[in-house]
């Protein structure tokens, strides 16, 4: 892959503001001049370079070039150094508020069972319904399981996972919990902007219903995780299906309404069981006043998940079950059942499920002592419910949980500190597949911590984070669609597939690239990029699927950040 200019920029903007650094590919050993030209070819500002020298995540050696102290707001900086000049970039706080939108409308793009209609994507990105049981479509009105089990599930709705069309119990999980926590986060923590999360403030069919539409967004994911569940009276009743896809993997391009793939249900298992339980506790609070109905139906679809997960502890999803869709599989479901407690508990402050919360080896942020959480590890969504919703428990407790998630901010942001390109990724040399949606996560940690602290260097780390995706990385492209000059455009999607097929469009506006994987876990980067040092594993090659993806689990991680640093740029 090109690896563009030596001189790495945010190529979208610098938040006014906040730290403005880029970084220089040099193997210099004494800093060099750097000058920053606007728009007219002026220099506004100029100064030395550090010398950061190698850098073991992306293999350059490499400058640093610190120009905090220009303010101004405007576009079409270049900065320069070396005898290279930077892509364009703007100083400017409207991108991330925009982006905000933009990575939340990627779930109305991704919904299934629904038509995306015009007036709120525009024609290029119109589609018909997928998966109403339409022909040719077979599902997903009445899907029977791979394994017999004597009923089909309607289990319509939802959005599709990713590039592929299967829709999975456990990263929809944490994919709507993110969505419903930046909504619940701005009751809490003082300060927060709640209005930009009301009704109205995004292009779907439920912006004028009276409910805030971030909450409509996930809302169409949890009705789903409802459908999924094992009705009374049948073996196994209260569990929910792992997941539901294709019979075997579709090609690219297959628009979800022209798929003619027999649809399937997976086994239960306990982990997409405790998932549900989780999103549906957390939604029936959310939606208490919003909707009394759907919300006390929630509980309930909780509650009986909830015991029947106790019942059936250890049904693990097959790590095998991987034809036609991803297996999702997870050998723990500690952290699950954590979670799940959480939730149930802020919800409904039962005794029992607070044992079951107090009771976990995981109470007080032990996962976050192991690693950030993501859709195998998720009791750091347990911790941050209860570091933010008020409960009955202890308030040192409380305290020790917000302590642990801001001892893993400080342990990420020492990490990505040390780097030449900021990226506070979990510990080790290995950029594992979805890499910029860990690191997402993790920045979300960094976010958590500034709103618990105060302390500027999260709100700085933050946007750090902000700059590495957007182009201050060793290969300066941009992993977000449509934001900078050199954005990925062939992400592995099988409707925005025009690198296949060029009547289709590339991903919208907002999409998330799964990243840098050292893995090379596709053919095109086993091919491609032998060899590579972790933060330049990737190309921009829609077959690459193992770094350059989308996810719904990866854009929940960006949409609840750039949530975040939307509301915090004016200090
Ligand atoms: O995000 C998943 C990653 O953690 C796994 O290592 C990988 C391989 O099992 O699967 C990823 O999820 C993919 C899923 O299996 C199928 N749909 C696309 C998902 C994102 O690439």
């Amino acid at each position: 892959p090109d690896p563009g200019s030596p001189v790495k920029v945010n190529q979208v903007a610098y938040v006014p503001g906040v730290a403005k650094v880029a970084t220089l590919v040099s193997s210099s050993t004494s800093p060099v001049p750097w000058t920053l030209r606007n728009a007219g070819g002026a220099v506004v500002a100029e100064g030395q370079t550090t010398v950061w020298g190698a850098d073991a995540l992306s293999g350059d050696r490499t400058h640093l070039i610190d120009f905090s102290a220009f303010d101004t707001a405007g576009s079409g900086y270049v900065l320069s150094a070396g005898g290279s000049s930077s892509l364009p970039f703007d100083i400017s706080a409207d991108p991330v508020k925009k982006l905000r939108y933009d990575a939340l409308a990627f779930f109305y793009h991704q919904r299934s069972g629904i038509a995306i209609e015009s007036q709120y994507v525009g024609s290029t990105y119109a589609r018909a319904a997928g998966h109403l049981g339409v022909a040719p479509n077979q599902g997903d009105t009445s899907v029977p399981c791979r394994q017999s089990c004597g009923y089909s599930l309607d289990v319509r709705g939802g959005w599709y996972d990713a590039g592929d069309q299967g829709k999975y119990v456990v990263n929809g999980g944490i994919a709507t919990w993110q969505l419903q926590n930046a909504y619940e986060r701005t009751l809490h923590v003082a300060g927060a902007d709640r209005s930009a999360l009301a009704d109205g403030t995004m292009a779907i069919p439920e912006r004028a219903n009276g409910a805030p539409d971030v909450l409509d967004e996930a809302r169409w994911e949890v009705e789903f995780l409802l459908r999924m569940q094992v009705p009374a009276g049948r073996t196994d009743a209260g569990m929910v299906h792992h997941k539901i896809h294709d019979e075997n993997w579709t090609g690219i391009p297959t628009i979800p309404a022209q798929d003619s793939q027999r649809r399937l249900l997976s086994p239960v298992s306990t982990a997409a069981t405790l998932n549900m339980a989780a999103v549906a506790a957390q939604a029936s609070r959310l939606w208490k006043t919003l909707d009394p109905a759907f919300s006390a139906k929630a509980l309930t679809a909780a509650q009986t998940a909830y015991a029947a997960a106790k019942a059936n502890p250890n049904r693990l999803a097959s790590s095998t079950d991987g034809t036609g869709g991803g297996a999702y599989s997870d050998a723990s479901v500690t952290d699950e059942f954590y979670w799940a407690a959480a939730e149930l508990y802020a919800t409904t402050g039962s005794d029992t499920y607070r044992s079951d919360v107090t009771g976990s080896s995981l109470y007080r942020g032990g996962s976050f002592a192991q690693r950030g959480y993501d859709w195998g590890w998720t009791g750091g969504l347990g911790d941050t419910t209860l570091a933010l919703v008020p409960t009955a428990l202890p308030a040192a407790d409380v305290a020790a949980t917000r302590a642990a998630i801001v001892a893993f901010a400080d342990s990420a942001l020492t990490r990505a500190n040390a780097q030449a390109y900021p990226a506070p990724n979990n510990a080790g040399s290995v950029y594992y597949w979805g890499s910029n949606g860990q690191v997402a996560n993790n920045a979300n940690a960094l976010a958590l911590a500034f709103d618990f602290t105060g302390q500027a260097k999260y709100r700085t780390g933050v946007y750090a984070a902000l700059d590495y995706f957007q182009g201050r990385n060793p290969l300066n492209v941009s992993y977000i669609a449509g934001y900078g000059e050199k954005a990925v455009q062939n992400l592995h999607h099988r409707f925005w597939a025009k690198q296949n097929d060029a009547s289709l469009p590339i991903a919208p506006p907002g999409s998330f690239s799964g990243g840098p994987n050292s893995e090379l876990q596709d053919p095109i980067a086993a091919a491609q990029l032998a060899g590579c040092a972790a933060q330049k594993c990737f190309v921009d090659h829609i077959e690459a699927y193992s770094v350059n993806e989308v996810a719904i689990n990866w854009n929940s991680a960006l949409a609840w950040l750039a949530s975040w640093a939307a509301e915090h740029v004016g200090g």
